[in-house]
């Protein structure tokens, strides 16, 4: 049985006063021992996310990370510096770090590496733009992005990988892409990771959807059998929306 997993990316939103509070609804309440919930805050308020999610089966994790242990890296922060205040999970390759902060298949693949050399467990995203889709070249795109950020990892660590497909055009718009389109792509994912390692570690990987999921299409997408669920943008901003999402 693959891993279920909702994640709440919440992107550069929420101070430490909204971080409580968003918090303090979550932890209040019965989750479905099923699905393992996260939370990515940003850096600032992980030390307190941590604290205040201690007892209970909420994971925290980090928007992004450098790809150096330490250094002259002006405003970066390191895996070493994550795991020192018990952050153990990274997003890494989100398309908004793709297209606002140049992170090239080449950077993304430096800091899986260093993530996990590091013994972190890794979100790894990626998904094509609109025009690939209108160009029939999504899969292609989706295969290169996995060939040139994720493949070089051994086998033995994609059990550190968890894999977020978000395609571009569904990412904060409103557009989602279909039930059918996600699975159509996750069975694909599969089938590349099948065809470059083996089909058990294929079998096992946790696939989530993202873009655009909302407690109305969430349990539709997360039907689907390759989807093991969702990572979640705007609608992890509110725990209403967040929770009925994760109850789907
Ligand atoms: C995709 C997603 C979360 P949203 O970026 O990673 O955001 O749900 O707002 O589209």
């Amino acid at each position: 049985m693959r891993k279920k997993i909702v994640a709440g990316n919440w992107k550069m939103n929420n101070d430490l006063q909204e971080t409580r509070s968003l918090l303090e609804a979550l932890t209040s309440e019965d989750l479905p021992s099923e699905v393992e919930v996260m939370v990515a805050p940003s850096f600032t308020n992980l030390n307190e996310a941590v604290g205040l999610t201690d007892k209970t089966a909420i994971v925290v994790a980090a928007q992004n990370m450098h790809q150096s242990d330490k250094g002259a890296f002006t405003g970066e922060v390191s895996a070493g510096m994550l795991k020192s205040i018990g952050v153990e999970t990274v997003i890494i390759g989100h398309s908004e770090r793709r297209a606002y902060f140049g992170e090239s298949d080449r950077i993304l693949a430096e800091k899986v590496r260093a993530a996990l050399v590091n013994g972190m467990r890794v979100i790894f995203c990626f998904g094509e733009t609109l025009a690939d889709r209108k160009h029939g070249e999504h899969f292609e795109t989706v295969k290169t992005q996995l060939t040139r950020g994720l493949f070089q990892i051994e086998p033995g660590q994609w059990k550190q990988i968890v894999l977020a497909y978000e395609p571009v055009w569904a990412i904060g718009t409103g557009e989602t892409a279909s039930p059918q389109q996600a699975q159509e792509m996750h069975a694909y994912i599969r089938e590349t990771i099948a065809d470059a390692f083996n089909g058990e570690i294929a079998e096992s990987v946790s696939i989530l959807y993202g873009g655009s999921v909302k407690p109305g299409n969430a349990s539709e997408i997360f039907g689907q059998i390759d989807v093991d669920g969702g990572l979640i943008g705007g609608a992890s901003l509110k725990a209403e929306d967040f929770l009925a999402i994760i109850n789907a």
